[in-house]
């Protein structure tokens, strides 16, 4: 090697070491939330003397995975290695367990306290033993004790004082799981951040690295369960074959407390078992159910169970036999019953019926059964009675079967609100679901208090959400839907949890610590959602998206053979007005509400605004609250999304020095798409509803850019 090599090289080690020291890595997104970054200096001072060392004593796979963690985020934070020990030796240790785990722990007398919190329960408490400070991280199970881990981390990312701590926690909702809709061939339905994560021709041989992170993602928020496959099932994941691969998987995640389900095929035993039937009452069949069970317990011990998409959008179920949902759910649980595993029966059913409005079709199909499921079984029902759509009302089952255990269905992916390319923080429409005042038992009865057992007592709880997680190296596409990834987890953590406390936990853990710049990013947050609603769909209006692709506006779509697959049935414009009546004088969905809050809607005069076009059929030159026509306010509203958009770029464009190049230019790149976006969807839906309206885009909308012609032929690329 000549000697200008040798000069060269510890030159460039030097380089890329404070590169890597000042945080200067790659970054793509990888990290998400669980970025440990050193912290300034006075805020590292600050912390030294509560966190001098760690003492995890035990072992167990959680316990490694808590030490690996606190190791990893309490060394970067700090910015130099974390001194472990086997016990108390000095002033200022972590220590974290459970009182069987942990001696320390044990001496502390919490046992009573943290049984009634639970095994995901945890206290971070400042405590003194042996005349010695410390920080006690407590559970009465290793995956609480991991949850604590996590939340002492976050305490730390958000730069939140270690002081007298005294932390309480529990999760309010039994099971929080990600519905993945993977299918085994690698592609996921609806979704739009690369392929499935799980490398089904590889396992169980190979299990990659990544799903580690998964598992660590999802329980840094509290995630503790994951349906690997898609509803839309394929039958050979019963498999043995494909049994051992979830088996693996589950391996995997067990230390992180994420137990693993499986959508299933409802008429699996006729594909895989090569019965004649899947009547639910045929003993064969419920026998060959029991089996599989039996076969998936012997191999994954800790099995969460079924979710099941049954007798809807083509795929099979009870109905072929003349049996009921809950002859199919009951049958199912029974064979899960004595391995403790749980069904989770979709609500997500809608067959046409003369005079039927899809709207009321899964609670004409589900309320009958109120109450006739088995105790293991949960009724998943989306948050809105049509389709995930940017703004629905809440689903009417969630103030109609007080003897149903409901567990809500949210989409974190972005099937109807712009994929991963558009910007839309989704706990704000979380929120609004979660609030609605079902008034099941009077006022005050939120769907929050209907799901968290708070009202009916329901002892089986949980929120699933649609994943929005894929290959990409980002995890979700753009880098603001790992925001709703996160808020999925807290929400299904505690659903009272305001969205600006999410974002900013967030924000101030993925973006920046600066508290100036952090405020500016929530606010943009937080505005997010509304302005989405303005530019797809203001005022009521709903599925009007292109047909099976769901991305960009046709409203005019009215081809499909199913009238409730045509956007015209979801708006019917005509000369006189705009929207869908269901009150009395229309489909009368509106009566699967409780009083008062069904008169509310039904009356045009009281229908808060957002749910307009939903409820009635409007003139268009009905006056609103701001005193302006329907059609008036309909264009101001959509050119009110577009402005949004616009100021949200330039917000971020100023932002470039404050964000990391890398990440600020990918999100400033989805941004431009963004204003596209809504620039077309402005321009097709205000052409289109013009042809009826016949009257002139009011003062401050912009005129579009092309015909309407351009926008029927052209579907808007992703
Ligand atoms: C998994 C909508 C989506 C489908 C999805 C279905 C469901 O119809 O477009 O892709 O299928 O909902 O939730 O079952």
């Amino acid at each position: 090697m000549n000697q200008r090599r040798k000069a060269i090289i510890p030159v460039l080690s030097f380089v890329i070491a404070s590169f890597m020291s000042a945080g200067v890595m790659a970054e793509d997104g990888y990290r998400l939330w669980l970025r440990y970054d050193s912290l300034p200096k006075q805020t590292v001072e600050r912390y030294r003397p509560h966190v001098a060392s760690l003492v995890v004593q035990g072992r167990s796979p959680t316990l490694a995975a808590i030490r690996e963690e606190l190791v990893a985020g309490l060394s970067g934070l700090l910015g130099t290695k974390v001194a472990v020990a086997a016990d108390l030796d000095r002033d200022g240790a972590i220590i974290v367990g459970t009182p069987r785990s942990s001696p320390l722990i044990a001496r502390l007398r919490l046992d009573h306290l943290l049984r009634a919190l639970g095994p995901e329960g945890y206290i971070i408490r400042s405590v003194r033993l042996d005349g010695r400070r410390a920080i006690a991280i407590a559970s009465d199970g290793e995956v609480g004790a991991l949850y604590g881990a996590f939340h002492l981390l976050r305490l730390m990312q958000t730069v939140q004082p270690l002081d007298d701590l005294d932390i309480v926690e529990r999760p309010r909702l039994r099971l929080r799981i990600l519905n993945h809709w993977d299918n085994l061939d690698g592609s996921i339905e609806r979704g739009y951040a690369g392929r499935s994560l799980w490398n089904w021709s590889e396992l169980p041989a190979r299990v990659d690295q990544r799903l580690r992170d998964y598992a660590r993602a999802c329980a840094s928020v509290g995630i503790n369960g994951s349906v690997l496959n898609n509803v839309n099932a394929d039958a050979r994941i019963l498999s043995a074959e494909y049994l051992r691969k979830v088996a693996a998987i589950a391996d995997a995640f067990r230390p992180y407390g994420v137990r693993v389900y499986l959508s299933i095929r409802f008429s699996a035993p006729m594909e895989l078992g090569g019965l004649p039937t899947a009547d639910p009452l045929d003993p064969t069949v419920a026998a060959w159910w029991r089996q599989k069970a039996d076969e998936i317990y012997s191999l994954i011990p800790d099995f969460g169970g079924f979710l099941v998409k049954a007798d809807s959008e083509g795929q099979p179920g009870p109905r072929t036999y003349r049996r009921t949902h809950a002859d199919g759910a009951n049958m199912l649980a029974a064979a899960l019953a004595p391995h403790g595993g749980v069904v989770m029966w979709r609500a997500f059913v809608y067959d046409p019926k003369p005079g039927y409005d899809r709207a009321a079709a899964a609670y004409d199909s589900l309320k009958p059964f109120d109450g006739k499921f088995a105790p293991n079984v949960l009724l998943q029902v989306k948050n809105g009675p049509i389709d995930f759509q940017p703004r629905e009302p809440f689903h009417p089952l969630f103030g109609a079967m007080p003897k149903t255990q409901l567990m809500p269905e949210l989409q974190i992916t972005q099937e109807y609100l712009g994929f991963s390319n558009h910007l839309v923080f989704l706990a704000m429409m979380w929120r609004e679901f979660l609030d609605s005042d079902t008034y099941a038992e009077g006022p005050g009865s939120t769907v929050a208090k209907v799901i968290d057992g708070s009202l009916y007592g329901q002892r089986l709880t949980g929120m699933a959400g649609v994943a929005n997680t894929g290959s990409d190296r980002n995890w979700t596409g753009h880098h603001f839907a790992q925001a709703n990834w996160y808020a999925f987890g807290r929400l299904a953590w505690d659903p009272n949890l305001a969205p600006r406390r999410i974002a900013e936990e967030w924000v101030r853990m993925t973006f920046t610590r600066d508290p100036a710049t952090a405020e500016r990013i929530v606010r943009m947050m937080l505005e997010s959602y509304e302005a989405l609603v303005d530019y797809m769909t203001p005022l009521g209006l709903h599925h009007i998206m292109w047909p099976g692709h769901h991305y960009g506006p046709a409203p005019w779509w009215d081809k499909a053979e199913r009238p409730d697959w045509n956007s015209v049935y979801y708006h019917r414009a005509d000369a006189r007005g705009l929207g869908f009546d269901r009150t009395a004088t229309g489909s009368d969905a509106v009566s699967c509400y409780n009083p008062p809050i069904r008169d509310l809607f039904a009356n045009i005069a009281t229908c808060p605004e957002k749910f307009l076009l939903w409820f009635h059929h409007v003139p268009w030159d009905y006056r609103l609250l701001s005193g302006r026509t329907l059609w008036d306010e309909l264009a101001l509203r959509y050119q009110r999304g577009v402005d949004w958009v616009r100021a949200a770029r330039k917000e971020w464009d100023a932002l470039a020095d404050r964000i990391d190049a890398e990440r600020h230019a990918e999100v400033a790149r989805k941004l431009a798409i963004q204003e596209r976006d809504a620039v077309w969807w402005r321009d097709a839906v205000l052409l289109y509803f013009q042809t009826f309206a016949k009257r002139p885009l009011p003062p401050g909308v912009e005129r579009p850019a092309h015909t309407l012609d351009f926008y029927m032929t052209t579907s808007l690329k992703w």
